[in-house]
């Protein structure tokens, strides 16, 4: 009997290549190679599965175009490449792969709030320029970890994990803001409190953005709200370009409105917009908050199994809308 094809439209780890070929016939973009719509499209015709990575677009034109599509599996928790709704509509499945990044990412973001409050890149830069000629005791003081006010707008899994680093380990006092509160021994258990919006820009000495990317959160963090920040604050965005007005946030670190930034992500990546580059006091990074080897790893396999188990047993592990399986 032929095996159900299915195409991986980005390189991806060779075992879980294999892992797929041994279900599927596997059309692999291994070369990565920078396909327009039409040709995703092309390349999707006869395919029932798809693997996708953040980057790669699954509107309702790809789907109405792909009638042999069954499922569409994500290799990132993020999921705002997918045209949920559009999907459902058409009895397509959609999973992406929470839970396994959610420690890796939490310890970036950690990482990338202490890199920024404490000009390690820049500093390091200034190094490598040979311009330490001296000691100095004002040399690159940033801003303290330990003790100071940790913010974090959207406080699920990973935004969670950022709370318990900082109040166990370093001692922050932990502030949030959700659409929803957490229930009690959550907040208990990651010693956080919910204030509005406006308490967490003005009370946080570091604030921290892990919301997903929506319409209603394009450019939550826009001039008017930089401009509520402390003038001493750092911003770390680990969620998604567009919740940043990356134009305001250039402005913002140029005139001081805010001590810092560091960003894994930007507005129209993977390319920057060039005022980011120009400014001194911000740390940048190529989207790498899930990229452990290992955690990597356990994405792609997620995704993988995923596939597998729709494509040879109808269910999934983590569906994006369960409805569509209730369905078959
Ligand atoms: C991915 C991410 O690496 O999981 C997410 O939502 O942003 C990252 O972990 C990226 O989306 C590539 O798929």
């Amino acid at each position: 009997m032929n095996k159900p094809s299915i195409l991986v439209a980005r390189p991806v780890f060779p075992e879980v290549i294999e892992r797929l070929q041994q279900f599927f016939e596997v059309d692999s973009n291994q070369n990565n190679e920078a396909w327009s719509k039409a040709e995703l499209i092309g390349k999707l015709q006869g395919k029932v599965g798809v693997f996708t990575t953040g980057g790669d677009r699954m509107d309702a034109e790809v789907l109405t175009a792909c009638a042999d599509l069954k499922i569409c599996a994500n290799m990132a928790v993020g999921y705002n490449n997918f045209d949920l709704p559009a999907m459902t509509a058409r009895g397509v499945l959609g999973t992406n792969t929470p839970d396994v990044l959610t420690e890796t990412t939490a310890d970036f973001g950690f990482a990338l709030m202490m890199a920024t409050a404490r000009r390690m890149t820049e500093s390091e830069h200034f190094l490598r320029a040979g311009l330490w000629t001296e000691w100095r005791y004002d040399m690159f003081a940033g801003a303290d970890i330990h003790g100071a006010t940790l913010g974090i707008l959207g406080m699920g899994r990973i935004g969670q994990g950022i709370a318990r680093r900082g109040a166990h380990g370093f001692g922050m006092q932990v502030i949030y803001h959700n659409r929803s509160h957490l229930d009690a021994a959550t907040e208990a258990e990651c010693k956080a409190r919910w204030v509005s919006k406006e308490e967490l820009l003005k009370s946080a000495d570091h604030l921290v953005l892990v919301l997903p990317y929506s319409a209603q959160s394009h450019h939550a963090i826009g001039g008017a709200e930089l401009a509520q920040m402390k003038p001493t604050a750092t911003l770390v965005n680990i969620a998604r370009g567009g919740i940043v007005d990356d134009v305001a946030l250039a402005a913002a670190l140029r005139n001081k409105t805010i001590a810092a930034a560091g960003l894994d992500v930007f507005e129209g990546e993977p390319k920057l917009h060039p005022d980011l580059l120009n400014v001194p006091n911000v740390v940048l990074t190529p989207h790498i908050a899930s990229s452990s080897l290992p955690t990597r790893l356990a994405m792609a396999n997620l995704a993988a199994d995923n596939l597998i188990g729709f494509l040879t047993q109808g269910n999934a592990l983590t569906p994006l809308n369960p409805e569509v399986l209730l369905k078959k």
